[in-house]
């Protein structure tokens, strides 16, 4: 135990603080998180009591409806190699699972990760049920649609106990430090405006109601100038891709700099491009390499060309009678600038022209998720964390190689730049919009696109909360129209640019 606590721990401590201060990256982090969790592991056969050794214990989910896995991952890695008992309920969690878990492991504090919105909501939920159990555990939330503003001013005021945002990781440790030493320093709204309700962080107010009163009408985008013919009706499947055509689109520098987190921070430019070389580059050839000969990722699209009209902010996707309503998009319209809605691309209904929309649905498969948690499970957190990010990227890679060939088989493909550098930069004709994204945030079409394309067949899940299970899968409308860019809905109006 001296030298668990105050050897290995007090060199973990150091880890964090090079890390905290930008001067390590977060894949040597977990090269030193392997390296204790070994000397931990050869340790315990001196040790006369294991269980109870720890400093606190944390069940740590991923809410119900949720597949994202690594973040909640990440903090599992942080917090059992600083010296923490980590029950990982794994994900799509229902709340009363969490509560099980910490009643019998008499937890000191629950986690909640999650990716998307909605996930946001499912936390306000299960902290309600919290309440309504009497439980006053504290409880630390995570994830990429959180922010700070929405766990401690808005949710504050619901959950009775005492409540914390985890930024990232070693957030979480220092949460988790503070709360098992007793040191909580919590304002005193805590749970006092338990039954006020609050808004989740990134509501995009509907702007049918504006585009009504006459406020706020269609944009002056002038329409297409051509209608291109599609190259077929209906849907398609395509699972013949080699994954040698899909990894020229991977985006190096977000895999390397998001996904694997080598961030230039506080480290000198020449030693960054070092490691960029004698790491990063070389760990990406072994993988792609390994991913290859072991069928590890394994590409399947689904997609299909639609008639559809626009009726002001909705786009109607119409049967194969050209007439009747298949099913309708309604499209929030942007408020102020130029009034964009995605339905501002298509033909409208009164112009008495059929328009055409494509969808797709892509992913790497299943096998991908299997291969990461044997990783995780077998304490090699520095290959999880590489094998996750390119599996990620190679979804978005997927994404970006197909948008590639539906422009070509669509014959819209002569803006296509030649540099795949430029198509990350949107130097081609039309647009690629994945629902959840700023110019259509609601989710719920998910479910619209899956009626349309039926990707059940490629193996394609959709949760009750509208994810896509396996996770490294993504969706998509796409445009035609030349003038199609990614906008932003939100009263800001600002345009912002798709990040993954
Ligand atoms: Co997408 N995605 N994505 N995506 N993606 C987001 C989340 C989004 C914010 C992008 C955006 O709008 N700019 C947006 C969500 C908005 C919304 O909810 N409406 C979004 C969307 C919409 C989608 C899709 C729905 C798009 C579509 O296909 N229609 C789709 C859904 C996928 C699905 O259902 N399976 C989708 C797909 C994908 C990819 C597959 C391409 C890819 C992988 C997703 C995955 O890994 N499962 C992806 C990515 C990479 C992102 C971004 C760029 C990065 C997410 C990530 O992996 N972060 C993201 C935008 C962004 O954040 N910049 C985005 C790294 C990860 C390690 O961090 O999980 O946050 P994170 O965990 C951190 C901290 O949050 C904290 O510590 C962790 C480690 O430091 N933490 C805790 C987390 N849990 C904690 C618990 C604690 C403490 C700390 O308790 C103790």
């Amino acid at each position: 135990m001296d030298i668990i606590n105050n050897i290995l721990l007090d060199g973990m401590k150091v880890v964090g603080d090079l890390f905290g201060s930008g001067k390590m990256q977060l894949p040597f982090v977990l090269q030193s998180a392997e390296v204790m969790k070994a000397a931990v592991k050869h340790l315990e056969q001196f040790m006369e009591k294991v269980d109870g050794t720890e400093k606190g214990r944390i069940v740590l989910a991923t809410v119900k409806g949720d597949v994202h896995d690594i973040g909640k991952n990440l903090v599992d890695i942080i917090l059992t190699n600083n010296g923490y008992k980590v029950i990982n309920l794994g994900i799509k969690v229902p709340v009363e699972q969490m509560l099980s878990a910490a009643e019998e492991h008499r937890a000191d504090a629950i986690g909640m990760s999650g990716l998307l919105v909605k996930s946001t909501v499912v936390m306000k939920e299960d902290l309600i049920t919290l309440n309504s159990r009497g439980v006053r555990l504290p409880v630390i939330l995570g994830g990429a649609a959180l922010n700070r503003r929405y766990v401690e001013e808005d949710l504050r005021r619901i959950y009775r106990g005492p409540l914390f945002y985890g930024e990232d990781a070693f957030d979480g440790l220092r949460l988790m430090d503070q709360i098992c030493s007793g040191q909580i320093d919590l304002p005193i709204t805590v749970g006092a405006e338990a039954d006020q309700p609050v808004s989740p962080p990134v509501v995009v107010e509907r702007c049918c109601p504006v585009h009504a009163n006459g406020q706020v009408g269609r944009s002056k985008l002038a329409p297409a100038p051509n209608i291109p013919e599609p190259p077929f009706w209906g849907d398609r499947i395509v699972t013949d891709i080699p994954l040698s055509e899909v990894y020229p689109f991977i985006n190096k520098r977000t895999l390397f700099s998001t996904q694997w987190q080598f961030r230039r921070g506080g480290v000198p430019p020449a030693e960054y491009e070092r490691i960029m070389r004698e790491v990063a580059e070389p760990a990406l050839a072994r993988l792609q390499e390994m991913c290859l000969a072991e069928r590890i990722l394994q590409p399947a699209v689904v997609y299909g060309f639609f008639p559809c009209v626009a009726e002001g902010d909705d786009l109607v996707i119409l049967c194969d009678d050209l007439r009747t309503e298949r099913l309708r998009f309604q499209f929030p319209r942007q408020q102020g600038l130029e009034s964009l809605c995605l339905s501002d691309y298509f033909a409208p209904s009164e112009s008495g022209r059929i328009d055409v929309v494509a969808f797709m649905a892509v992913t790497m498969g299943q096998e991908i998720s299997r291969r990461t948690h044997q990783l995780f499970a077998e304490n090699k957190y520095q290959d999880y964390l590489f094998l996750h990010g390119l599996g990620v990227e190679s979804a978005e890679a997927l994404a970006e190689y197909f948008h590639r060939r539906i422009r070509r088989e669509w014959g819209i493909a002569d803006q296509d730049a030649n540099d795949i550098q430029k198509l990350f930069r949107k130097h081609y004709r039309g647009c690629r919009y994945s629902f959840g994204y700023p110019a259509c945030p609601d989710l719920e079409d998910q479910a619209k696109l899956f009626d349309l394309l039926r990707p059940e067949r490629i193996g394609l899940t959709l949760s009750d909360t509208f994810q896509l299970d396996p996770e490294q899968s993504t969706t998509a409308l796409v445009v035609h129209h030349p003038q199609a860019k990614y906008f932003n809905v939100t009263p800001t109006g600002s345009v912002v640019t798709v990040e993954s």
